[in-house]
């Protein structure tokens, strides 16, 4: 296990403060009001410096990358409950991408004195949960002690049993959740059986920074379907081509290689065949050092059978095939010859109207495969569509500072677009940034915005609009 002292504030690496723990990094700093808050393990708790490499092992615990200055917080509980909340939370984005569809999430706990005993975070579905690895990792220490998690600990037999037992027998006296886990099967059950058990619980420390993180798997595992995303780039004069179709690039390095880091962290990239003819992109993360990369599912909606075998979405090495959605208007052999280029071939519910791809069933398919995310990357036909069907919960939209003109250069939404201002589709929670010398606008789509608002539950219906599929 490597030990990066980095990232601990001004006063990282210096040994004025905070204590070494086992692996001789730098962990957490002692406040500045000498509040007992205190940095690094304390290997003296029963267990063997090997036991405790074991256990760091399996916890996977990269103690010196996780990012938390608890010197800079003001005295009083409700600011130490953040701080090490943030500790929790920067553990479970060490798992960013890899957990779907099941939750990212971290935990610490601490002894009765309040040092730091244990910490963990989920790795991925089907492996041990946060607060199992944190508290085998505190062991006895933690009786007495707080459990710091992320999300509500779960009550229900799952792939793995559940964690509320093993919480209540570690002997904690309090647990701190950022939120409620929406799964159904767990729902605030978790935390009515420590609070049975007689644990002090509180929830809700940091709860707007985890349901963040967890935007993805609160959608999905509420409606059973991913959560959509839109990206697209666009000029200052709200172009993405030239009149004669030059496209690349509009956004910056900066931008096009955050969207290379997003699509880690997404289950599934999304693209009409139009976009496959037009720009013949390899739909993979190209991300320089870091994590291994894992691709997200790229999946082509082609309602006739336009994509050709030749297209680098089937020449270029990938960790996962791709998905060829399309419907019965396919011809057999195409769909043969994508399926020998090594593609699944997905034939979905066609729209009455149009005959393109429903893509209100092509969402239900993509939950029923556990992918709880999906970067729509499309053209304006297809993005257009999603919206119409309620697909799309977040906007990213880069703007670069460039200008193009020209009436008929293409914009980044199309379809039949609304005819009265009070049908927009309205963002909300909007949050600006520059990225390079470009702005990233990003919101919520606001529910009940948008033209078919008034139409929840009715599915694409409608969408009828043209689309490049
Ligand atoms: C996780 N990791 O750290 C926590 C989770 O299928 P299972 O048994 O792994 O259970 C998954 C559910 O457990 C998940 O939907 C969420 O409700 C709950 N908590 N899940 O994968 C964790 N704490
Ligand atoms: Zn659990």
């Amino acid at each position: 296990m490597q030990d990066k002292e980095r990232g601990f504030g001004p006063g990282a690496g210096k040994d004025d403060d905070g204590s070494e723990d086992i692996h001789g990094s730098k962990h957490v700093r002692r406040p500045e009001n000498g509040h007992s808050l205190e940095g690094g393990h304390s290997p003296a708790h029963g267990q063997s410096q090997e036991d405790r490499h074991a256990v760091d092992d399996a916890a996977g615990v990269l103690s010196g990358e996780v990012d938390v200055d608890v010197a800079r917080v003001d005295p009083g509980q409700a600011d130490v409950d953040a701080a090490w909340m943030d500790r929790a939370l920067a553990l479970a984005r060490q798992a960013l991408g890899q957990t779907s569809p099941n939750p990212l999430v971290g935990a610490v706990v601490l002894d009765e004195t309040g040092r730091l005993v244990g910490e963990g975070y989920h790795h991925r579905a089907g492996e041990p949960h946060a607060e199992r690895l944190a508290l085998a990792q505190a062991g006895a220490a933690a009786q007495g002690g707080t459990l710091y998690v992320t999300l509500e600990p779960c009550s229900h037999y799952g792939r793995t049993p559940p964690c509320v037992d093993a919480v209540i027998a570690s002997g904690v006296r309090r647990v701190v959740a950022a939120m409620v886990d929406p799964n159904p099967l767990v729902a605030g059950r978790g935390i009515a059986r420590l609070r049975q058990a007689g644990i002090d619980v509180q929830v809700g420390v940091r709860e707007e920074q985890a349901q963040r993180l967890n935007e993805p798997f609160v959608h999905y595992i509420t409606t059973g379907r991913p959560l959509g995303v839109w990206k697209a780039a666009m000029t200052l004069d709200g172009k993405i081509a030239t009149v004669a179709g030059e496209s690349r690039w509009i956004s910056g390095e900066a931008a096009r290689a955050l969207v290379h880091e997003w699509r880690q962290t997404y289950d599934v990239v999304l693209v009409g065949s139009g976009t496959i003819l037009r720009d013949d992109p390899q739909l993979t993360t190209r991300r320089a050092g870091g994590r291994p990369g894992r691709d997200p599912v790229a999946v082509v909606v082609d309602s006739s059978g336009r994509v050709p075998v030749n297209a680098r979405l089937f020449t270029t090495p990938r960790t996962r095939p791709p998905v060829l959605a399309t419907t019965e208007r396919c011809p057999q052999f195409v769909r043969d010859a994508w399926a020998r280029a090594g593609a699944q071939v997905w034939v979905v519910a066609a729209e009455p109207a149009t005959g393109r791809v429903d893509l209100a069933d092509l969402w239900r398919r993509l939950g029923e495969a556990g992918l709880t995310s999906v970067l729509i990357e499309s053209g304006g036909e297809v993005a257009y569509s999603a919206l119409a069907a309620g697909l799309v919960q977040r906007v990213n939209l880069f703007i670069a500072p460039l200008l193009f003109g020209g009436a008929s250069a293409p914009t980044p939404l199309g379809g039949t677009g609304i005819r009265r201002l009070s049908d927009a589709w309205r963002l909300t929670s909007v949050e600006v940034s520059q990225i390079g010398d470009d702005v990233l606008i990003t919101g919520r789509v606001r529910s009940g915005t948008g033209p078919n608002a008034g139409q929840k539950g009715k599915g694409s219906e409608a969408a009828g609009c043209s689309r490049e599929s």
